[in-house]
């Protein structure tokens, strides 16, 4: 199972005042044969859009038309236009007087020392470090935990702006040299780079066209396993990424020389997971597309030096489960998997008598807890986290029976961060959660009756800050169909009359989970603004294994709606808020989620941040890695699918409100030129279909707004400065938006 990069961050914008200025857009003539501007009876002026009212699909009987399909050509000089025009009215946001107000505050509240937690390779522990305000976290290492920390790469001084970024990083077996991947303003391209440990220079190599990448070094050191496509792009262009391949990289040579390994000609869309085992003899490659995989293995130390296609045995030949490799001994490896077990369960695969019938179960899948991991520790232990009713546990098992040795007890919170590995006794594991922005605890198991000691406590720097002044429940309310949906809400204990401001945030897809952690932008929220923050477990993220993600996704997509729908009631119902005091904000998948329910229920939010997201549900996926997506939200080309998705989609679903209930909130749409996971056409186009909708519409008087950010991305890599700029005219827009109590700034 891979760990996905979901971090995409908050964004964006918007003041009224911005819409009420009366001058209309100065578009150079011979330019502004598509972007004109127009005037509506509130005097809210949003850039006109030309609509070619030629472009008309026939979708399985059904005629659909697209616009603004003009829009999704990145390099057109009239999509550069619409978007100057939009950012010219959503950046004027930094001229509220609040903006600047916030600023400070969140400045001030997200400086403070974050460590990451240590891991051991060779004869060092690394760390990752940021001091409070830097652009990026910088890697360092040291002898002993005591030692004084020495850095290794600071990727702050790769770019001025902090825009490049570490993207992941794996050490040579012996610890001496370190792999790693740097991706510029945001995008999920890469290129891999190679640093030796002790004297922290690099080596002359340098392997571009990367994408969605694994970096497995083989045990001689001499090289690594890493993927490409053949094609390079910067970010901003949106082809669809197929065809990628798996290459083996020896040190020392360029690029040119490097070996093609493995590729699956017969499914183009496959990403192709490769990892070398811990022992160092195989080669394992989890091939798939979307949350499953198939399963193959070669033994590295039967085919001599790596000169061409590696010999492959198919263990899955069609992905029809998670399967995620967790370690071996000799040839018996411990797989975490799907493959009947909904919630996960490890299996153990004998390489040399890999039958699915002779597979044996390690851990039976747990009927109520989630297996999140497993790693082997100490040569013989498993430690296993689960996840109970959105919370983290942790245990030990024995490795070569399964059985349960220990649990440790954790507080009401996340498993972070973990490292511990064979060699090594110790363990190290970061616990967050919505107040706690994260305690360090280290093992040793040869102490086996210690009890897990506190290596290091975050500590926030804001006076006066109590957390033992707020308060978390956590709620299961019903949705439309009766299933129960768990919802964290966190705000202050003190009780104040007027209805607070309440931010709903919510993800719904890809067996996500929404798990408590710590978020400066939360607390601002609740600290500062005196807002509640409100975070339900729809169905489509993963908090309860299979059925939970199943539940949300493909036909039963609408479900997951319905479930953010029916907490916004329930949260009015239960009288902790007003309508007109919910904000509804999500992220790339978590952007569709908002877009749908604004289209859906316009009446039932005070304020709508689709960030980054999914707009245009009939053409997901013709664009970058959309085609992945497809067992997700179903492939448009196939009419069940097709008639499903139209229900919803965000983008054909905008229409004339008919009443001023009806309404759309006031709504800030953010994307950024180099998110090439989500490419920014689902935003634009999205935002010119609501505006042409709402401009002339006697109902309407909220703003319909969209910020494009520059040099920026799905959220990954982005650089603290440009985060709390983001997270400065989310704010700004949801004070204005909400009305909210400003006093306290
Ligand atoms: C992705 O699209 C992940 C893309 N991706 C792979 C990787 O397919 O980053 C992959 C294979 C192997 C290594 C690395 C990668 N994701 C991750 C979804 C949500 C996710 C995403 O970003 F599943 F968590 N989306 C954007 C879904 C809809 C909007």
């Amino acid at each position: 199972m891979y760990l996905w990069r979901l971090d995409f961050e908050q964004d964006s914008f918007n003041e009224y005042s911005i819409y009420i200025k009366n001058e209309a857009y100065r578009i150079d003539s011979f330019l502004a044969a598509k972007i004109d501007t127009s005037q509506n009876v509130r005097g809210i002026t949003y850039p006109n859009a030309q609509r070619d009212e030629s472009v008309v699909d026939d979708l399985h009987g059904t005629k659909v038309a697209d616009p603004y399909r003009w829009l999704e050509d990145p390099y057109s000089e009239e999509t550069k236009q619409f978007i100057d025009a939009q950012n010219e009215l959503s950046q004027s946001l930094e001229s509220n007087a609040n903006w600047k107000k916030i600023n400070e505050k969140l400045t001030k509240m997200w400086n403070y020392h974050k460590f990451g937690v240590p891991f051991r390779k060779g004869k060092y522990y690394f760390s990752f470090k940021n001091s409070g305000l830097q652009n990026q976290n910088v890697l360092y290492r040291q002898k002993s935990l005591t030692d004084e920390l020495t850095e290794l790469l600071d990727p702050n001084s790769l770019s001025a702006d902090g825009t490049t970024a570490l993207q992941s990083t794996s050490y040579s077996h012996d610890g001496s040299i370190l792999a790693y991947s740097l991706s510029d303003s945001g995008s999920d391209w890469a290129r891999i780079k190679f640093r030796n440990i002790e004297s922290g220079k690099d080596y002359p190599d340098l392997l571009e066209r990367v994408k969605f990448s694994s970096l497995a070094w083989t045990h001689d050191n001499k090289g690594l396993f890493y993927n490409r496509f053949d094609k390079k792009g910067n970010g901003s262009e949106n082809d669809s990424n197929q065809n990628q391949k798996l290459y083996y990289h020896q040190l020392g040579d360029s690029q040119e020389k490097d070996v093609l390994v493995a590729e699956f000609l017969e499914n183009p869309r496959w990403i192709i997971g490769a990892e070398v085992s811990s022992c160092g003899t195989y080669l394992i490659l989890s091939p798939g597309s979307g949350a499953n995989n198939a399963l193959y293995f070669a033994d590295l130390s039967k085919n001599g030096p790596i000169t061409g296609k590696i010999p492959l045995t198919t263990i899955v030949t069609e992905p029809n489960a998670a399967y995620e490799y967790v370690a071996n001994t000799g040839s018996k490896a411990v797989f975490q998997t799907t493959w009947n077990a909904p919630t996960y369960r490890l299996v153990v695969i004998d390489f040399d008598n890999y039958a699915e019938e002779n597979w044996s179960t390690l851990i039976e899948e747990n009927p109520t807890d989630v297996l999140r991991w497993a790693h082997v520790v100490d040569k013989d232990k498993l430690v296993v986290s689960y996840m109970h009713d959105v919370k983290s546990t942790l245990q030990v098992h024995s490795l070569e029976t399964g059985k349960l040795i220990r649990h440790f007890p954790l507080e009401i919170g996340t498993i972070m961060g973990f490292s511990g590995n064979e060699k090594s006794s110790e363990v190290f594991y970061q616990l967050q959660s919505f107040l706690s922005p994260g305690t360090i605890y280290r093992y040793d198991f040869s102490e086996p009756n210690a009890e897990p000691t506190v290596l290091y406590e975050t500590k926030l720097n804001l006076e006066g800050f109590d957390k033992n002044d707020f308060k978390m429940e956590q709620v299961f309310y019903s949705s439309r169909d009766g299933t129960k949906i768990p919802m964290y809400i966190v705000q202050r204990k003190d009780s104040s009359k007027e209805p607070r401001p309440c931010l709903l945030y919510g993800y719904g897809g890809f067996n996500v989970s929404l798990l408590p952690s710590f978020s400066v932008s939360y607390l601002f929220f609740m600290y500062v603004l005196n807002g509640i923050l409100a975070i339900p477990n729809l169905r489509g993220d993963g908090e309860y294994g299979k059925k939970w993600h199943d539940g949300g996704r493909l036909l039963n997509k609408q479900n997951v709606f319905d479930d953010f729908q029916a907490a916004a009631e329930y949260l009015v119902q239960q009288k902790y808020t007003t309508k007109n005091k919910i904000a509804i904000r999500g992220g790339s998948n978590g952007g569709l989620l908002v877009g749908a329910c604004i289209n859906q229920r316009p009446d039932l939010f005070g304020a709508a941040v689709p960030q980054v997201g999914v707009m245009d549900m009939l053409r997901f996926h013709k664009f970058t890695i959309g085609h992945a997506w497809i067992p997700e939200y179903g492939n448009p080309d196939e009419k069940i699918d097709f008639e499903n998705i139209f229900k919803y989609s965000p983008l054909h679903n905008v229409h004339a409100p008919n009443s001023t209930e009806n309404q759309y909130p006031p709504t800030l749409i953010t994307t950024a030129d180099h998110d090439d996971r989500v490419s920014p056409l689902h935003s634009l186009k999205f935002a010119a279909a609501l505006q042409y909708a709402v401009k002339d519409n006697q109902f309407q008087k909220n703003p319909i707004s969209l910020r494009v950010y520059s040099k920026a991305g799905h959220g990954a890599g982005k650089p603290t400065a440009k985060k709390i700029e983001e997270e400065c005219d989310v704010y700004t827009f949801l004070c204005q938006a909400l009305q909210i109590d400003t006093s306290s700034l």
